[in-house]
């Protein structure tokens, strides 16, 4: 395995104008032909070209038109050279692969016995040799021969231009795809399928079809997708100017993929998990997760298809812009602002939850990385949504106006080119005449900044002033960080409540967005009256923990007015966090648990307020999670963290019991499901309020969440309710969990979440998911299954997974293990769980070191593993 690194990117010797494939599609053997036309590329001096190929076998290779000896070619790993070729070739090549035997699911392979690709990364290398890298952009067309009969669909990207009979029960289908792409965006399916579809009318008056395939059985679960791309398309419209650029538009549903969705120009590819819904099966965070999934690969026929990553250090150009723009989908979809505040909210949330620890971990690494071992490993939360609130901070330093102007400039310089985070950064500087060089470090500079804010009022004066201090912790091979440019939007309120105006540059009413480029740097607020409460970060407008000495009746007073409704949901976050960590040492060390009655009230004031959306009141009400605990400590002891939260959970759900079913009662949502927000937010606040009484169980809750699962109307409320049971040790939980898998068997995707919330359940032992393992349902072939059980054990159930025998470790080493002969991609994602394993006590420490070791020692370890347990191991 070999490191490679940014700095020794070259431009490709020779560039690829037209392919032609031909594939004769057959599960054991299929026949790929393809004719590539190539020129010298004159901004290169080198005479050579270089395809790559893996797990191929050749059977022929021709050069204008002759056949190309083994002297004439050299062949080292997966690189095929051809040296001194002329200025311009034809290339003429013939391979053969085995999809049936394909387990890695990239590339080409079977899934329930139709054909699918997945190409990016370097999956197009297993289909042909081929120049795959994303700077090689190509016009492709694309003939397909299947058995008739098996494979009636038959689909390529672009437009069907040809389709008709062969012999011996055959048949084929022409596909042309107008625009130049490189070749990670090749797709292909061919397979047994049915279609919903419709034909839409875009804003320049074309019409476009718009189809979504599924598995014959599923067509009842395919309308919240096609509304989520017409919304899409509709959205990228108004929002950004961007249209549709084709006739037409698929999404194809696959049950084996490695992750959520793919945007082949043309043909996205979906994990049925991102498309198939209908109430009785899907919750109301499947609905969201379709909507942001649908838009994310809608909107990369943007940013990603028509402007691409010169390489893949570059992946952020597309991934973190790309999140961005699904992000405020999603939140112009539901229109409010405090909607838009919550799906703020949730973004926080996942950032703490995994971006942090990523960034403060043995993988950390840059927005754009500088080396990786293995590509696949850095499709990360760094890339994605740590870049996505870089390209966010943008649009808080230039404004929402000076944004579209530098996306408009962007794609008017680039428009079909494969380009850098550095022309995407100069574009919003140029179009906007800013300096943006400091801003570079959030591409170079890993690790989460701190801020420790310190603050002073001058009452004569009525002057007021924030010294804000900012440094990084070292992250591997960047052990000194430079300053960040950081904008930190801040607000002051008043002892009313209210916010004060600001007197100070740059304020915009109430909020002013301070630009922090130095170490250390003060800033004055004038004409302030009387000594107020600052509210920091607001909006969360920088992903940087923020330090300042907060005193319990700041928090409470920003928990009870802070305008920002991000800040408000932070204050109680602050308020919750503190309680959970004494409360954790005092588990840790014997002492009393007790939780006092101003937090409790502040709880119950959210709870009860009325004037407050139930999503906000649900938000505010949630505790920091186990993860985020854990990441609050210097020795890690996961045990005492659970039990403090559980206490935290069953206290309030005994404190505030009338109030909990009071709330419980009145954001039912009688009638018709809909997964809109407002009524998604009535159930999430009476969920998590019947998750709160049965958190303190008494027989009432049991019985409530019992009622609530036999007379569930929809996925959401008999999920919840089944969790109430299972969290609270009913009785009637195994009988539930036994109902409703014979309810669902037939379901994949909801014998998923059957699995899921086993695994995440507090008494469920290493020994009891091995048990699971054995039930008919389980394998770990299929990625969306293995992550329900396995994953889910491994990341959602802290206190069971760190068992201090050290069996849970030994579990984990075992799967990364039988998951990596079968699939590395998936493989390598499980070998993450242990990356934080230097801050537990040494015992334990003691014990992940054994199992990091028993999987370094593994004989046939792939690529992706080695470098993320090496990394773990460094
Ligand atoms: N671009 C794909 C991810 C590909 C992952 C390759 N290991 C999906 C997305 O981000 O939209
Ligand atoms: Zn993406």
């Amino acid at each position: 395995s070999q490191t490679i690194y940014r700095n020794d990117y070259t431009p490709p010797a020779y560039l690829v104008d037209t392919v032609e494939l031909g594939f004769d599609l057959d599960p054991a053997r299929t026949i790929v032909a393809s004719r590539l036309t190539m020129r010298r590329n004159p901004d290169s001096e080198r005479a050579e070209i270089e395809l790559y190929g893996e797990n191929l076998e050749l059977v022929a290779l021709r050069m204008n038109g002759k056949p190309l000896g083994k002297r004439d070619y050299r062949i080292d790993g997966n690189l095929l050279r051809i040296a001194n070729p002329p200025q311009d070739v034809t290339l003429e090549i013939e391979t053969i692969t085995a999809p049936e035997k394909n387990t890695t699911l990239n590339g080409l392979y079977v899934s329930n016995g139709s054909f699918f690709t997945q190409c990016e990364a370097e999956g197009f290398r297993n289909i042909t040799y081929f120049p795959d890298r994303p700077d090689v952009m190509a016009k492709f067309t694309v003939m397909l021969r299947a058995d008739k009969q098996k494979y009636p669909v038959l689909l390529s990207n672009g437009n069907l231009i040809e389709e008709g009979e062969l012999d011996d029960g055959r048949h084929f289908a022409k596909w042309e795809d107008p625009f130049k792409k490189p070749s990670y965006l090749f797709a292909l399916v061919a397979a047994q399928l049915v279609c919903q579809e419709e034909t839409f009318r875009l804003k320049d008056g074309r019409d476009a079809l718009l189809q979504v395939w599924v598995e014959e059985g599923n067509l009842d679960k395919t309308d919240y997708a096609m509304q989520s791309l017409k919304n899409s398309i509709r959205w990228d419209e108004e929002r950004f100017g961007l249209e549709l650029d084709l006739d037409r538009f698929m999404i194809v549903a696959v049950g084996d993929f490695n992750m959520g969705a793919m945007e082949n120009k043309g043909l996205n590819i979906f994990n049925t998990k991102f498309v198939l819904a209908n109430p009785r099966v899907a919750t109301d965070v499947d609905y969201a997760g379709i909507e942001a999934v649908v838009g994310h690969e809608y909107f990369h026929n943007w940013t990603g298809n028509r402007v691409t990553c010169r390489d893949w250090f570059q992946l952020s150009l597309k991934e973190g812009l790309t999140v961005f723009r699904d992000q405020e989908f999603s939140a112009d979809m539901i229109g409010t602002a405090s909607g838009r505040a919550v799906t703020r909210i949730e973004q926080v949330r996942t950032l703490r939850q995994a971006q942090f620890p990523e960034d403060a971990g043995p993988m950390a690494h840059p927005v754009r990385p500088d080396s990786f071992v293995e590509i696949n490993n850095f499709y990360t939360v760094t890339v994605y949504e740590k870049g996505a609130e870089v390209v966010r901070m943008l649009q808080t330093l230039v404004g929402r106006d000076g944004f579209r102007k530098g996306m408009d400039l962007y794609f008017e310089r680039h428009d079909g080119q494969a380009v850098t985070c550095d022309d995407f950064r100069n574009a919003m500087a140029d179009a906007n005449q800013r300096d943006l060089i400091l801003f570079e470090r959030w591409y170079s500079q890993a690790g989460t900044p701190i801020v420790k804010a310190r603050t002073q009022y001058d009452a004569d004066a009525k002057t007021y002033s924030i010294t804000f201090t900012q440094s990084c912790p070292a992250t591997p091979g960047q052990p000194k960080k430079l300053p960040f440019h950081i904008p930190i939007a801040v607000g002051l309120l008043g002892a009313d409540g209210r916010d004060m105006p600001l007197g100070q540059d740059g304020a915009n009413g109430s909020t002013a967005v301070l630009e922090l480029t130095e170490e250390t740097q003060t800033f004055n607020f004038t004409g302030v009256g009387e000594q107020p409460t600052p509210s920091i970060l607001r909006d969360f407008s920088a992903p940087v923990v923020l330090e300042y000495d907060y005193t319990d009746l700041e928090l409470l007073h920003l928990f009870s007015h802070d305008s920002d409704p991000v800040n408000r949901w932070e204050a109680g976050q602050r308020l919750a966090m503190q309680r959970l960590l004494r409360l954790t040492s005092a588990v840790a060390s014997g002492g009393k648990l007790e939780l006092d009655a101003t937090f409790i009230d502040a709880m119950r004031k959210i709870l009860t307020d009325d004037g407050l959306d139930p999503s906000f009141r649900e938000q505010a009400l949630l505790l920091p999670s186990e993860t985020m605990m854990a990441e609050q400590m210097s020795v890690v002891n996961p045990q005492a963290i659970n039990a403090a939260r559980q206490f935290v959970r069953a206290t309030i759900g005994t404190t505030l019991r009338t109030e909990l079913m009071q709330q419980y009662l009145a954001n039912m949502t009688p009638g018709e499901y809909s997964p809109d927000a407002l009524s998604a937010g009535r159930r999430g606040l009476k969920n998590l309020a019947l998750s709160y009484l049965a958190a303190a169980p008494d027989a009432d809750a049991i019985e409530l969440a019992q009622a609530q699962f036999d007379n569930a109307g929809n996925m959401t409320d008999r999920v919840a309710a089944l969790i109430g049971l299972i969290h609270a040790g009913a009785d009637s939980a195994a009988p539930a969990l036994q109902a409703f898998y014979a309810d669902f068997e037939k379901e994949a995707l909801v014998v998923d979440k059957w699995f899921a919330m086993q695994a995440a359940a507090p008494a469920t032992t290493v020994k009891a998911v091995r048990e699971l393992m054995k039930h008919r349902a389980f394998t770990l072939k299929n990625p969306n299954r293995a992550r329900s059980l396995i994953f889910s054990f491994c990341g959602a159930n802290p206190a069971q997974f760190h068992a201090p025998d050290g069996s849970g470790y030994a579990f984990w080493a075992e799967q990364v293990i039988a998951l990596d002969a079968l699939n590395p991609q998936v493989a390598s994602r499980l070998a993450r769980s242990l990356d934080r394993w230097r801050r537990y006590a040494p015992a334990l420490q003691g014990q992940m070191k054994k199992a990091l070791q028993k999987v370094a020692g593994g004989k046939k370890l792939s690529n992706d593993v080695r470098e993320v347990i090496s990394k773990a191991l460094a």
